[in-house]
């Protein structure tokens, strides 16, 4: 039947209603009009910065056409829905994306043009959204982007960070110092407060058991969930996703009553810890944590967990019943992504919800819940599993230690009715692993909660399964684990970060921009013309003169004038050991040394070369921290060197981010990806350095492989031991260590001129040369050798510089598969079971 209008004239309503703007005049008509009426300002006291907002403005009025009409669809068709669960979103700059997503880049670009203004400028002014540490929570964003374009129903949800990743800075001696990241300073025009969307939360308190499985949870205190709205447009499409991020706020303004007790009588006291107590609730989303890998146990990490996970839920579920469908149905309409076991507490909040308040018999609750919950884990370094502490979590969140008990009871009561009396297995599997404390094990948690789990690249699925979840994959058979490559969005990755390169592919294969923008596969069109050298060489123009955008941002950050005729080999990402950034610079430290020793004759056959570092080190990573110490201060000596400064350089970015990314990424001759073997789950920048046109120099890890497989082996440059070596090396070095000067004398060499002070103060770096020369964990004194080999491969190929340019051409036509849009529709169709609904 038809729908009633719910208020008014609908022909009134329906006139008001607003409608995209499309053609320059009307563009800039509603620019001017937000900088009279928003910012109230005009033309004769407008900056770059008030432009931009503006103008931002301007494309969210554009998106929220958009937004509405997905959302009003979402609601009348009652289609099955995604939610994409993550404590990380890191999602760089808005406006251009909004601009080529809406179709409407040029129009803008000439509007803008005519109010005296360049767009260019305008998109500068933007600050990142650096809500997320590394590769999690750029997945994680590039997931909605692809969500969108491919008009899946998904919505992500996340929190509303204060304060982003830190700011990096470079102290004069070359250490890493943090500051605050005040990404809110300026309104944010992207955001949609949403002050009727709240939530109370509870933290402490006391649960009190009732008959059969139910429980009573009470006092304690309680906080308040403000839902803050995100418009994630689709490419090309009228679909336009939300990203609904929650700020944790004192229940009405600050309670009093809450910490008065029964007392009616507020004393000064009470007042004095009631402001106190506004201060705490604030605290939850102020910050985003910024380890990456490692450190759990702080109280405030798993606050925040709670909330987020609580408020998302309970917002999911109320727009469930807002269906009128029974709970029974509940998988049938949402499916639940977990990134990494952050949202683990999200699978005992399912369960209190519906035991404790809607009456569901246990069984059948915890048969919705693992129909609706899916986890994928992005690492198998044994020190990232998440793990907390019982007593801390008995005293912040009784109801859900129980329910994490009796979970693990009926669990372990089916583990030992398939393996009858094996209590080895039993304990690997228990939810709780014995101790003092005793801690809960969130990845055994995930897993039992969940429908399927997931590994990021085909080697770390793999290794999920034979590693940290074997017991798991012989209980549940193997079909519940499988794999789900990484991908990255081609609109940011290749469109918006490198439009020369873009508009060259749209030219050459005389195909409209949007046919490969969102089918990716279509770039493999390019390999019939990689033998065509007119097309090489406007390959060769674009890699230019992205390194002298590059060159220019170094010239106008740092000071210094970089040689862009110079091989450009770039390492971005966060600081970590399993990374190892110390053997790139270990290997920069070489091959400084080797050019020293040559004659001005020798040099002049050599291949000048300029080495970019960029990455964040988590503030507490003392051995990290070390290492960006000790690369700022190799670059110093080596790019004052008369004698080999035109043929190396080195520099170290500051304050990698999205952005930076941006920058460097499609300036790339080569880049690193260099962990040791079995380490890096998947990686995402290898896929975006490829997209660009990058090679790559990297260990046979992550998704280093399946890019091999499809570009083939000669068009990577691969080294170093392979992952089922590294277990056995390791056992070698600890019980029959040979010493650095017998097993790897070039880098014993390099370890020997920092450590007598080549580079400044070598009494710093012994920490950092000390876990090369005695555990080496990472196993640099193995692979040492066989990486300066790859990097003299990498010498001798770049010398054949059409050779280069055609492995180059076909890097990038075979990049279809590491679209995120293959990948969200992996798990659409594999996990979720949702389909692409057309916007009407
Ligand atoms: O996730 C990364 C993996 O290291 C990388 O190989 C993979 O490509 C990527 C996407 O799947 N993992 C992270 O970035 N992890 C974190 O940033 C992180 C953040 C907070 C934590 C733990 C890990 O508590």
């Amino acid at each position: 039947g038809k729908e009633k209008w719910p208020v008014g004239d609908e022909k009134v309503w329906k006139e008001g209603i607003p409608t995209l703007t499309t053609e320059v005049p009307s563009i800039t008509k509603s620019i001017v009009n937000h900088v009279h009426t928003s910012l109230a300002r005009q033309a004769y006291n407008l900056d770059n910065l008030g432009a931009y907002q503006a103008a931002a403005l301007s494309a969210r009025d554009n998106l929220l056409v958009k937004w509405n009409e997905t959302q009003l669809h979402y609601s009348r068709k009652t289609p099955k829905r995604a939610y994409y669960l993550s404590l990380e979103f890191l999602m760089g700059r808005t406006l251009d994306n909004a601009l080529l997503n809406l179709g409407m880049k040029e129009k803008y670009q000439d509007g803008i043009d005519k109010l005296g203004f360049n767009l260019e400028d305008l998109l500068d002014q933007e600050r990142d959204a650096g809500l997320g540490n590394g590769g999690l929570g750029r997945l994680a964003a590039c997931y909605l982007d692809s969500s969108s374009s491919q008009e899946l129903p998904l919505w992500g949800y996340g929190l509303r960070y204060k304060y982003g990743i830190f700011q990096q800075l470079i102290a004069p001696d070359g250490s890493q110092l943090e500051a605050p990241d005040p990404w809110l300073e300026h309104d944010n025009p992207w955001e949609l407060p949403r002050t009727d969307v709240t939530y109370p939360i509870r933290f402490y308190g006391h649960a009190e058991r009732l008959d059969g499985m139910k429980a009573i949870w009470s006092g304690g205190q309680e906080v308040v969930a403000m839902a803050y709205d995100t418009m994630i447009p689709g490419y090309d499409t009228k679909t336009t996703n939300n990203l609904r991020l929650w700020e944790s706020k004192p229940k009405r303004g600050f309670d009093l009553q809450s910490f008065n007790g029964e007392c009616d009588h507020c004393l000064p006291g009470d007042y004095e810890r009631a402001v106190e107590a506004s201060n705490s609730a604030e605290a939850i989303t102020s910050v985003l944590y910024p380890n990456d890998h490692t450190t759990f146990g702080k109280e405030l990490r798993l606050k925040q967990q709670y909330f987020w996970t609580a408020a998302s839920l309970a917002d999911i579920v109320r727009r469930f019943k807002n269906t009128d469908k029974p709970l029974t149905e509940f998988p049938d309409y949402v499916a639940i992504q977990l990134n990494d076991t952050h949202p683990t507490l999200a699978i005992p909040e399912l369960m209190r919800i519906l035991v404790d308040e809607e009456d569901v018999p246990w069984d059948k609750a915890w048969e919705i819940t693992t129909n609706t919950f899916f986890f994928t884990n992005h690492t198998v370094l044994p020190e990232a599993l998440e793990k907390w502490p019982v007593p801390l979590m008995e005293n912040l969140l009784p109801r859900h230690m129980q329910i994490i008990y009796d979970i693990n009871l009926v669990f372990l009561q089916a583990v030992e009715r398939k393996f009858p009396g094996d209590k080895e297995r039993l304990a690997r599997m228990s939810l709780i692993e014995e101790g003092f404390p005793k801690n809960i094990r969130m990845a055994n948690l995930a897993c039992i909660g969940s429908r399927k789990v997931n590994g990021v690249a085909e080697l770390h699925s793999e290794l999920v399964r034979a590693t940290i979840m074997k017991d798991f994959v012989d209980f549940y058979g193997v079909s519940k684990f499988s794999n789900v490559t990484n991908g990255i969005t081609p609109r940011r990755w290749l469109d918006q970060c490198n439009p020369g390169l873009s508009n060259l592919i749209s030219e050459t294969l005389k195909l409209p921009k949007a046919a490969f923008l969102k089918d990716l596969t279509k770039l493999e069109g390019l390999l019939e013309h990689a033998e065509n050298p007119a097309f090489q060489k406007k390959w060769a123009a674009v890699k230019q003169s992205n390194k002298e955008r590059l060159a220019h941002y170094v010239e106008t950050t740092l000071g210094f004038k970089v040689n862009t005729r110079a091989m450009f080999d770039v390492q971005i990402k966060r600081l970590h050991e399993y990374k190892r950034q110390t053997l790139n610079i270990m290997g920069v430290i070489h091959r400084y040394l080797t050019l020293k020793d040559m004659t001005p004759e020798e040099r002049k056959k050599v291949n000048p070369k300029v080495v970019f570092f960029a990455g964040k080190a988590a503030p507490g990573y003392y051995i990290a921290k070390l290492t960006i110490r000790l690369i700022v201060n190799v670059a110093r000596i080596i790019n004052a060197d008369p004698d080999t400064k035109d043929l190396l350089s080195l520099y170290f970015l500051p304050d990698y981010s999205v952005s930076l990314a941006e920058i460097l990424i499609p300036a790339s001759d080569i880049s690193q990806h260099i962990s040791t073997a079995g380490t890096e789950a998947s990686g995402t920048s290898n896929m975006k350095f490829c997209l660009n046109g990058g090679l790559l120099v990297g260990t046979v890890d992550g998704a280093n492989i399946e890019i091999a497989e499809e570009v083939g082996e000669s068009n990577v440059f691969f080294f170093g031991h392979l992952t089922p070596a590294v277990e056995d090396l390791r056992y070698q070095h600890m019980y029959h260590p040979v010493p650095i000067e017998q097993k790897c004398p070039p880098l014993a060499r390099v370890i020997n001129e920092v450590a007598a002070g080549r580079f400044g103060d070598g009494g710093v770096y012994e920490p950092l040369l000390n876990t090369i020369r005695n555990t080496d964990y990472y196993l640099l004194t193995e692979d040492f050798d066989s990486y300066i080999q790859a990097l003299k491969l990498v010498d001798e190929a770049y010398q054949d510089r059409t050779e280069w340019i055609k492995k180059s051409i076909r890097t990038t036509a075979k990049m279809g598969k590491f679209s995120s849009d293959r990948a969200i529709q992996d798990y659409a169709q594999e996990y979720w079971n949702i389909e692409s609904t057309k916007v009407e």
